[in-house]
């Protein structure tokens, strides 16, 4: 007997993306075969991201968008988008940046890692290590953010703060998303330290991370701050 094919969502967090949302469905779709459909989770984006998304639903039947009211965070669009995921019964939901730093190209990669693992995150700590167009700055802030976090809440995986990651909905049934302390960045680190805790098995493929090329960076000295305060909240409180 043939078993059921999956059904996979790839939720994306769009504020202020539109030079780059055409561009991520189509590599989205090159890289999966059209075998997925995509959530943006848009914050009424002043460039108008969420009425160019709007515009490519209409001649795309696997593209949701949702729309939310105005910036409230990276962290709490993922919950939503993960929580979307959840309610509507996908079995693979991914998080994936809109600014084409993550390539779609490793979705298939991260894939075939649901045979043996509950959830998958494209690490940017593994292999080569490679970090495209990033300048010394920005790759000091992003490894010494994810050292610190990785010792401070216990975490087993070498990329915490990764914004590219697949769950199985077994694992996002488990967790309670009205309940997490970051609604920014941290989220990331939140989530995994939550999968760990509930003992799900974990597994990381070396990605090369891309510096985005267009549009501009969300993040603000006070998410880096946010960043050095909260996963002390969650390692406590959590
Ligand atoms: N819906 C929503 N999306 C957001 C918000 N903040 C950031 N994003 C999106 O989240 C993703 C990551 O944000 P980026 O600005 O690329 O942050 P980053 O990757 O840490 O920074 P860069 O490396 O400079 O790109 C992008 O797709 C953003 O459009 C937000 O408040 N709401
Ligand atoms: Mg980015």
């Amino acid at each position: 007997m043939q078993t059921p094919k999956k059904r996979v969502l790839i939720v994306i967090p769009t504020y202020n993306e539109k030079e780059n949302v055409a561009e991520i469905i189509n590599k989205v779709d090159l890289s999966l075969g059209g075998a997925c459909d995509m959530l943006f989770v848009d914050d009424a984006s002043p460039d108008g991201t969420g009425v160019i998304l709007e515009g490519m639903k209409s001649s795309n039947s696997r593209i949701y968008v949702m729309h939310r009211p105005g910036k409230d965070g990276l962290g709490r669009a993922y919950a939503h988008g993960l929580s979307f995921g959840v309610k509507n019964g996908y079995d693979y939901i991914f998080e994936m940046d809109a600014d084409l730093s993550h390539d779609p190209e490793y979705l298939k990669v991260m894939l075939k890692e649901f045979d043996n693992f509950d959830v998958v995150i494209g690490s940017r700590f593994m292999g080569s290590m490679e970090n495209i167009n990033a300048t010394p700055f920005r790759r000091f802030i992003s490894f010494f953010a994810s050292r610190y976090v990785k010792y401070l809440l216990g975490l087993k995986c070498l990329d915490p703060m990764a914004g590219f990651v697949g769950y199985k909905k077994e694992v996002l049934e488990k967790i309670d998303f009205d309940n997490f302390f970051s609604k920014g960045y941290v989220f990331q680190a939140e989530i995994k330290f939550r999968c760990q805790r509930n003992g799900f098995k974990i597994t990381e493929v070396p990605i090369i991370f891309k510096n985005r090329s267009l549009g501009d960076s969300k993040l603000r000295k006070r998410d880096m701050i946010e960043a050095l305060v909260l996963p002390w909240k969650v390692m406590i409180f959590g």
